[in-house]
């Protein structure tokens, strides 16, 4: 195996709505570039990049695959992601690491709610894009209809640089309009093209193509722009070179077509790859700080070490797998290097090539190339390995976790196998957390949505070997107060020789949302002394803690002990602590309790046909709409849900589709929960505690 120079390489992400065909493409252009010697069938569980056995059970791309080929001299690094909204973290951590997306859209779909997240993604790093319009050969299948919804969507930088030649189930070809040739494929998937002229039948609507093309480049440069008005049009020289720069500064999309399972379209899709995707020494890669400042990031070919981690893989027999970008020097193998994120020294063994699961051992890997590494001791994703000095490069931002729900054993005895594996599965995937609730004792374990838990729950099966139910999702309710009391509360015992005493008067105020819990002292005079207060407090926290209506944690007030007592003798600190909780109760019987609720932040992407149905439905969940956008073929709704409602939503989205709606959601805020609700879920919840307390025993 070659080592290549950032000159020789191009490094890109497949990104786009889940079922475009990323994975079959991937596969598509492996066979047709000669890097595997068989087209992998995403239907037959045969891809290089889907080779995880939960990615062939389930036909989905669940975390991202790495693989390569060379054409023109050239290695092409692909990266294949994920497309369902639940796991898109892959695809942003992939486009960090990429020189150029290929942004993969479904030909009858259009523009789906995932197709434009990676966009937004790919547009915070300016990162350059290439449209692939993907399932051509497919009934209903339209480059007009796409090219409407794409430019409706992203704006008219969209532009073809490919034709079809042929639709639906006739597809059979590609008029390149920059070279203004034709690729013509034969229909037994065997990829590959017989090049010629123009079909005559299609040469107005080429020479069209071209014009429109010919002016986004001169659009997007000055200098350009003058020769198009002198001239009236540009050479294939200007063109070829100033559509590359307007690519590679994202200022033009090319679009270009293919059918990826009757692979069609392959090596004029690699020729697009290598002419206009820029060099890792072209173009810095972007990240974005916390403070959401842009940096850049240079890849260099000599000079000190450093490489950027973007990807842990949680093997079980392999140990840790560590996938890496370098951004200069070479990172060789059999060395040390500095962790400079964790400021520890690593080992390396082997350094690999990764053709999906297939490592290749080589003996480096040099600026701009991406590779793995196995059984890394410290190293997790987003840090920097290289020499002392290395800049830190910002963290890879992964979204916070939605929903948790209860998991158990099947077999006692397994806890401590899962905290191991979970932990595990957490350096793998970030996105998922577990913490055990502090009253119930539940382990409970937070993910994207129902598919990502369900998801994690069979890794930890099959990788892992250990089994638990999934509970019911558990909604993380709170309890707080809507009216002011003075509260007393007085402990007193008499047990033979020592008694107890505690005397507290404690204020109860509601605080405004999100303020959580405070406390204050305004004892005057001596009424308590000094060193009893803070048992006060730890009383009324640890009370507040197991809520007053049903469990939950009581938040957003403040109390306030202002008057007591005390006794010489009998006095001491469990007393007090024992009054507080006796006034907690007592308040929280008069300050008029209620229930909160989390709502979701929600966005549903649909066929235009649906829109009315499944607003409908959202109302129907008590979700409040705030807007409504058509985007071409499609609809998007964003509305306000509370949680509770939301926890059925992805099937009945995808039975009411037919598969075709899809929606992301996350945390908005806490809101109280109407008052005909309450006694359901105090109902359910004492049923749930008393359970547990009854197991105890
Ligand atoms: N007809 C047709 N089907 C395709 C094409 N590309 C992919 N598919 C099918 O579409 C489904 C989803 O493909 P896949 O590669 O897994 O999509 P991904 O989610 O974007 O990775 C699979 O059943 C593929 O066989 C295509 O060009 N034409
Ligand atoms: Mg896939």
């Amino acid at each position: 195996m070659k080592v290549y120079d950032a000159a020789n390489l191009r490094n890109v992400a497949l990104v786009g709505h889940s079922g475009s065909g990323k994975t079959q493409l991937v596969s598509a252009l492996l066979f047709s570039a000669g890097a595997v010697n068989r087209l992998g069938k995403v239907d037959d569980g045969t891809t290089v990049t889907d080779y995880d056995e939960e990615e062939i059970a389930r036909k989905h791309t669940l975390s991202a695959g790495l693989a390569y080929a060379e054409w023109n001299k050239t290695k092409i690094n692909f990266i294949d992601t994920p497309g369902m909204a639940n796991f898109l973290s892959d695809a942003r951590a992939a486009l960090r690491v990429a020189d150029a997306a290929l942004v993969v859209v479904d030909a009858v779909a259009g523009v789906e709610v995932s197709t434009e997240k990676v966009w937004e993604d790919a547009a915070e790093l300016a990162l350059p894009r290439l449209v692939v319009l993907n399932r051509v050969d497919r009934e209903r299948a339209s480059l007009e209809r796409s090219l409407e919804s794409l430019r409706g969507v992203f704006g008219r930088t969209v532009i073809p640089i490919q034709l079809p030649i042929g639709e639906e189930r006739n597809f059979k070809g590609i008029v390149d309009i920059v070279a203004m040739k034709a690729h013509t494929f034969p229909a037994d998937g065997s990829g590959k093209p017989t090049e010629g002229d123009v079909p005559a039948d299609m040469s107005g609507a080429a020479t069209t193509a071209r014009e429109a093309l010919i002016e986004m480049v001169a659009e997007a440069d000055d200098a350009l722009m003058e020769k198009f008005f002198d001239a009236g049009t540009l050479t294939q020289e200007e063109l070829v070179t100033g559509l590359k720069r307007a690519v590679a500064a994202a200022r033009v999309f090319p679009l270009l077509v293919t059918s990826a399972t009757v692979n069609i379209g392959m090596q004029p899709l690699l020729d697009a790859i290598v002419t206009y995707v820029p060099t890792p020494a072209e173009r810095p890669l972007h990240a974005r700080t916390a403070e959401s400042e842009d940096i850049e990031i240079p890849t260099r070919d000599g000079g000190a070490v450093s490489a950027f981690v973007w990807k842990t893989v949680a093997d079980p027999f392999a140990g840790r797998i560590t996938l890496f970008r370098v951004i200069s020097g070479s990172l060789k193998a059999d060395s040390t290097v500095h962790n400079i994120s964790r400021d520890v020294q690593e080992r390396l063994g082997h350094v690999v090539l990764l053709q999906g699961k297939t490592q290749t051992n080589v003996p480096e890997i040099k600026a701009g190339d991406i590779g793995a590494v196995a059984k890394l001791k410290e190293t997790q994703t987003s840090d920097v390995m290289g020499d002392k000095g290395a800049a830190k490069i910002p963290a890879i931002k992964f979204p916070e976790p939605v929903l948790s729900y209860a998991i158990e054993p099947k077999s006692r005895g397994d806890e401590e196998k899962i905290s191991t594996a979970l932990h595990r599965l957490q350096e793998e995937d970030p996105t998922i957390n577990y913490t055990r609730d502090a009253q119930t004792k539940e382990l409970l374990l937070a993910g994207q949505g129902q598919s990502h838990i369900e998801v994690t729950v069979a890794k930890l099966k099959r990788r892992f070997g250990v089994e638990v139910t999934l509970k019911l999702p558990r909604i993380p309710y709170r309890e707080t107060i809507t009216a002011s009391v003075e509260a007393h509360g007085r402990h007193k015992k008499q047990t033979g020789g020592h008694g107890q005493f505690g005397d507290c008067k404690v204020k109860f105020e509601p605080l405004p949302r999100g303020a959580d819990f405070e406390f204050a002292n305004d004892i005057f005079g001596g009424a308590i002394p000094r060193q009893y207060v803070p048992a006060i407090e730890k009383g009324i926290q640890d009370s507040r803690m197991r809520g007053f209506l049903a469990g939950y944690p009581m938040v957003d007030f403040r109390a306030t002990v202002f008057d007591g007592s005390f006794h010489a003798v009998d006095s001491n600190e469990l007393s007090f602590k024992m009054a507080a909780s006796l006034a907690f109760k007592d308040g929280m019987s008069r300050a008029r309790p209620t229930l909160l609720e989390p709502v979701m932040n929600v966005e549903v992407y649909a066929p235009n046909d649906f829109a009315g149905d499944l607003m409908g439905d959202l109302n129907s969940r008590r979700g409040r709409i705030g807007g409504m956008d058509t985007r071409g073929p499609s609809t998007i709704i964003r509305a306000k849900v509370p949680m509770a409602e939301m926890l059925t939503y992805e099937q009945h989205l995808t039975s009411a589709t037919g598969g075709r709606g899809s929606y992301h959601m996350e945390f908005s805020h806490y809101e109280e929960v109407p008052s005909h609700l309450h006694a359901k879920i105090i109902a359910a919840s004492k049923a749930e505690r008393g359970a547990e307390a009854a197991e105890e025993v």
